[in-house]
């Protein structure tokens, strides 16, 4: 068999068409297209791309790092925002620089990037932004971070109804081909509109991994007829706030349709053939899941037609093109719609199709005696859309005995399902070493608050820990909560990238109010739950202190697993203390004695970011190791729950179950030598002895049995590869996909990262 040519920059070399890349990897594609495509147009433009991290775009600042030298030579700023609403105010600026008859492009495209929580807190730069609109030759895309099912969040969320409500045009991808697509049809878009424009990124789409065509000429995008309002529909420099709005009702969402309609971005997949009787419109990853459903209760494509089911997939769910809607409708007794969380397709249709010649029974979220059908809450399921559908089928267009059977099965299995109890469940934890293991600890008769970052696991823990907040909000609600409460005290959690991120507010609010709080700044030197980010700004544990200082915190204490290092080097406001770790409960105690508003710092490496920066020989590597001895150990389990650590395990021995440490996962805390058990045994010097290399001296595939082909037909091949992270499961899918790859097949993977891998 001939393989793919394939090499590991092809993702960013324009030359190669098809490759191999994931959803953020596609984002970063798309940008160089644009760019490319521009410049092939005579447009000499530039490219801006500014957010906030957060699952399922998590990982998307550390690709944009990594492709720095190619974003550089296309004239692409990469500018990670300090936080939302900040990013979106930049990528609002980046269409202003020719404005004023300054700029040294014709036009930047920009590309702001923000999990859902970030949609929600930037709403306000959304409206005034769409308001003012994009540039001819920029245009704005703002990529919606959603988590349906709170995989990795503190909600579920769906942020469609923000953009709805601030106007911008809504794409929604069904993977990572369509990232690049709708990424080039959305810039367009902006720039002819003069709206931004939203892409919907859910795990589906923007963790995935996939082959794709990534031609430079794919798209020949088609540019509408359009009667515009003098002076067009870009921004312009002006303080017109009902001139704005006018615009935005009355044209620019026409044009936004027109565009959509014009490049036939909603389309029908399934026309229904001669007879049409069922309708199913579907979006983004629901599509997927619709035509997996179909493909279970047996109708493919020469079966819909035959017996009049016609498929529409929206591209664009806001604003619905209403010629798109009207083609569609024409002669279906029944649309059903196929979309997670809330209706928004469905209500587009009722409201468009209600008092006109065509008005067909539509069910989606309910059917039609009121039941519910498509729930808004969680993701849905292929098997149950596929019940759903089945039923429907056999409902309005007659008996099938192939789809009462098929619809039957899945019944079966759904129920053997709904009865399977888990065998295991994990809760997401710290990692071995992990300074929140020691730094969310809390003296007795006190309660802490956790917020967003790792430390929120603490919820999970034994730690005295209640009640969180959304990024930024640390400790406010204790403004709100202590007037009423019998408690006189809390300590409040904050992480130092949400301290930088919104939280030094909070605590303004706190001082402010005159609240009796302490909080535990955890500078813990990352972004840790979003991959180790760097802050912004370079923040350091003295500048925080000096903040804190002039904000008004009068008392201020520094706790660290390491005083020494700052013994003359750095200076700190007058009055703030330093301690050793070991002192942390004294030290609490202390500052919850303490009125008014009172500020810990507690300062360790995250340790999954020591890990890698002592691969990278950037971080010292402490030359010991701790062992347990076996013989000594009691297994009363102490240690375990002192320190908190998930590197000490239970080993079997024949005097009973002992405890040991995992060397391969210790990341060198040394927490655990804290208790008073004489097992525990430091070695200096010692390295971990290696296991004997197979390579030169045995094939390592000897004697593993050739594995069985499967037969690649149209049905193709999947498979679930479970585990938690750091176990090599994103490298087995990766290896998988690659050799699909290589031999010219379609493939594509969803990885998991953020809380889902701790
Ligand atoms: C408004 C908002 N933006 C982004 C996120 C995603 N997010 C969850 S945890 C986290 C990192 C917090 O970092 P830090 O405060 O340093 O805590 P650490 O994880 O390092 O303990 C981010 C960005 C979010 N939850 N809310
Ligand atoms: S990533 Fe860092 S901060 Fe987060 S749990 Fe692991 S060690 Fe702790
Ligand atoms: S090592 Fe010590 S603290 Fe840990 S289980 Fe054994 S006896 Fe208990």
């Amino acid at each position: 068999m001939t393989l793919h040519d394939v090499a590991l920059d092809d993702k960013f070399d324009l030359r190669k068409e098809r490759i191999f890349l994931s959803g953020a990897q596609a984002v970063i594609r798309m940008l160089l297209m644009q760019r490319e495509r521009d410049r092939r147009a005579g447009l000499n433009t530039a490219g801006f791309v500014s957010g906030y991290r957060g699952s399922p775009l998590g990982g998307l600042d550390m690709q944009l790092w990594k492709a720095r030298k190619q974003l550089a030579q296309s004239d692409i700023v990469f500018q990670p925002g300090l936080n939302e609403e900040l990013a979106a105010t930049a990528c609002w600026g980046s269409q202003q620089a020719e404005l004023l008859g300054e700029g040294t492009h014709d036009g930047v495209f920009s590309v702001w990037y923000g999990k859902g929580p970030g949609v929600d807190r930037s709403g306000d730069v959304f409206r005034h932004a769409n308001l003012a609109g994009s540039s001819r030759h920029g245009g704005v895309l703002a990529l919606m971070g959603d988590d349906h099912m709170a995989e990795s969040s503190t909600n579920a969320h769906a942020t469609e109804f923000l953009f709805v409500d601030t106007m911008v045009p809504i794409l929604n991808p069904a993977g990572v081909q369509e990232i690049i697509d709708y990424g080039l049809y959305g810039i367009a878009m902006s720039r002819f509109a003069g709206t931004w424009a939203a892409i919907k990124c859910v795990k589906d789409n923007i963790e995935s991994t996939a082959s794709v065509d990534a031609a430079l000429e794919r798209l020949d995008i088609v540019v509408p007829d359009f009667d515009m309002p003098p002076g067009g529909l870009n921004i312009r420099n002006e303080i017109d706030m009902l001139g704005q709005e006018e615009r935005l009702h009355e044209y620019k969402r026409a044009a936004a349709s027109a565009f959509i309609h014009a490049n036939g971005l909603n389309r029908i997949v399934y026309s229904g053939g001669s007879g049409p009787k069922l309708g199913i419109v579907t979006v983004g990853k629901s599509y997927l899941d619709v035509r997996q459903a179909l493909e279970d209760i047996g109708v493919d494509e020469a079966a819909a037609n035959r017996i009049g089911i016609r498929l529409f997939k929206v591209g664009c769910p806001w604003p619905l093109d209403l010629q798109h809607i009207a083609d569609f409708a024409r002669g279906l007794d029944t649309i059903v719609v196929v979309e997670e969380k809330r209706s928004l397709i469905e209500v587009q249709l009722r409201e468009h199709l209600y008092g006109t010649a065509m008005q067909p029974v539509i069910v989606g979220k309910r059917d039609e005696r009121g039941d519910g059908l498509f729930p808004a809450k969680g993701a849905l399921d292929p098997n149950d859309i596929a019940i759903a559908l089945g039923e429907r089928i056999l409902r309005t267009i007659g008996p099938s005995d192939q789809i009462a059977a098929r619809v039957a099965k899945l019944r079966q299995f759904q129920a053997m399902l709904a009865e399977t109890t888990d065998i295991a469940s994990r809760t997401p934890f710290f990692c071995s070493g992990c300074p929140h293991n020691s730094s969310t600890k809390v003296p007795d008769g006190s309660l802490a608050a956790a917020g967003i970052g790792c430390h929120f696991m603490a919820l999970w823990m034994d730690r005295n820990t209640v009640g969180f907040t959304a990024m930024g909000g640390e400790g406010a609600q204790w403004v709100g909560q202590a007037p009423f409460s019998k408690r006189d005290h809390i300590f409040q959690n904050l992480g130092d990238g949400t301290y930088n991120h919104s939280g030094a507010l909070a605590i303004r609010f706190a001082l402010s109010t005159d609240a009796n709080i302490t909080y535990k700044i955890l500078y813990n030197d990352a972004v840790a739950m979003t991959g180790g980010q760097p802050h912004e700004g370079g923040l350091t544990v003295d500048m925080i202190a000096r903040q804190v200082r002039a904000e008004g915190v009068g008392r201020i204490a520094i706790v660290t697993d390491e005083p020494a290092k700052y013994t003359g080097k750095v200076e700190f406001p007058a009055g703030a203390t330093i301690h050793h770790r070991d002192d942390l409960d004294l030290v609490q105690r202390e500052l919850r004695a303490v009125r008014g508003t009172s500020v810990l710092i507690y300062d360790q490496t995250c340790a999954a970011e020591k890990r890698r920066r002592r691969k990278r020989g950037t971080f010292p590597d402490p030359d010991k190791r701790v062992f347990i001895n076996e013989l000594v150990c009691e297994g009363c389990g102490d240690c375990g729950v002192q320190s908190n650590c998930v590197s000490i395990q239970p080993v079997e021995t024949e005097f009973g179950r002992k405890r040991k440490i995992d060397q391969s996962s210790c990341n060198k805390d040394f927490s655990c030598i804290n208790g008073f058990c004489p097992s525990f045994v430091t070695v200096h010097g010692a390295k971990i002895r290696k296991a004997e290399g197979m390579a030169g001296t045995t094939d390592p595939l000897d004697g593993v049995p050739t594995p069985a082909e499967f037969p690649l037909g149209d049905q193709g091949w999947a498979a679930i590869i479970d585990g938690v992270g750091g176990t090599g499961v994103v490298t087995i899918g990766a290896v998988l996909g690659m050799a699909a790859h290589l031999e010219d097949k379609g493939c594509g993977m969803i990885d998991m990262a953020g809380l889902a891998q701790k």
